[in-house]
């Protein structure tokens, strides 16, 4: 049996939402965040060596990291057509999304939030001297880096439905976490209509809409 174990407000939701649209059978254990470190709880730590989420078991196999997991799964339903075939025109950018997911624009909405502790959580006596870093780091890193990833997705999605062409696909699926986390708390707003647009899209799934029912909604952090 598949089991999903999800983390509230969590990576974990994309696998829900991917086994949806398979038509998997699974069954799924929620686990709900420290309160006070907003980190997975010690139980969610005993599954995996790295204690992050989504962990998935299935039968003896213990599977982690988001996008690994998709491919995982991929392979078990080979006859989906959430993963375009080799040597197809679709694959290059499924590749693409599939890994910059996590590779490129999480890592800099993780880091966008780590800045946005730091200007906000010291003490007086530090709080600017933290500010001047923070905003060097904003401006010249964080900022135009985030913002060309946003306007090179919305240039993307001005040419196709979704992220690897004219129908839904494993990139979507990754794709979903960082942009919903964007929208919410990282500036991703009606500059990038097409992006929104997309979102929108993803949201109306059935399948997507599912995986919410079951794992409640994302928040933003
Ligand atoms: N790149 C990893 C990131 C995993 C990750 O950081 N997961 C977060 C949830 S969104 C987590 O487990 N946070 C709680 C913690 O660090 O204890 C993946 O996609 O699986």
């Amino acid at each position: 049996m598949i089991t999903v174990h999800h983390l509230e407000n969590s990576r974990s939701l994309r696998i829900l939402w991917l086994l949806e649209e398979l038509g998997a059978d699974f069954q799924v254990k929620t686990y709900k965040r420290n309160p006070k470190t907003n980190l997975a709880p010690e139980d969610y730590k005993a599954l995996h060596p790295l204690g992050k989420a989504p962990v998935v078991t299935d039968g003896d196999i213990t599977l982690a990291e988001t996008g690994a997991i998709v491919e995982y799964f991929l392979d078990k339903f080979p006859n989906s057509t959430l993963r375009p075939h080799i040597g197809t025109p679709e694959r290059i950018p499924y590749q693409y999304w599939m890994h910059a997911s996590e590779g490129s624009l999480m890592s800099l909405l993780v880091l966008g939030l780590f800045l946005t502790r730091m200007e906000t959580a010291p003490p007086f006596p530090i709080k600017q001297a933290v500010q001047i870093v923070t905003k060097k780091i904003r401006g010249f890193y964080h900022t135009p880096s985030l913002t060309s990833m946003y306007e090179y997705m919305n240039a993307e999605l001005s040419q196709r439905t979704w992220f690897a062409g004219a129908t839904l696909t494993g990139a979507d699926i990754m794709m979903s976490y960082p942009v919903e986390a964007a929208a919410g708390r990282a500036g991703l707003d009606d500059r990038y209509p097409n992006i929104l647009a997309w979102l929108e899209r993803v949201q109306a799934l059935p399948a997507y809409q599912r995986a919410v029912e079951t794992g409640g909604a994302l928040e933003a952090m």
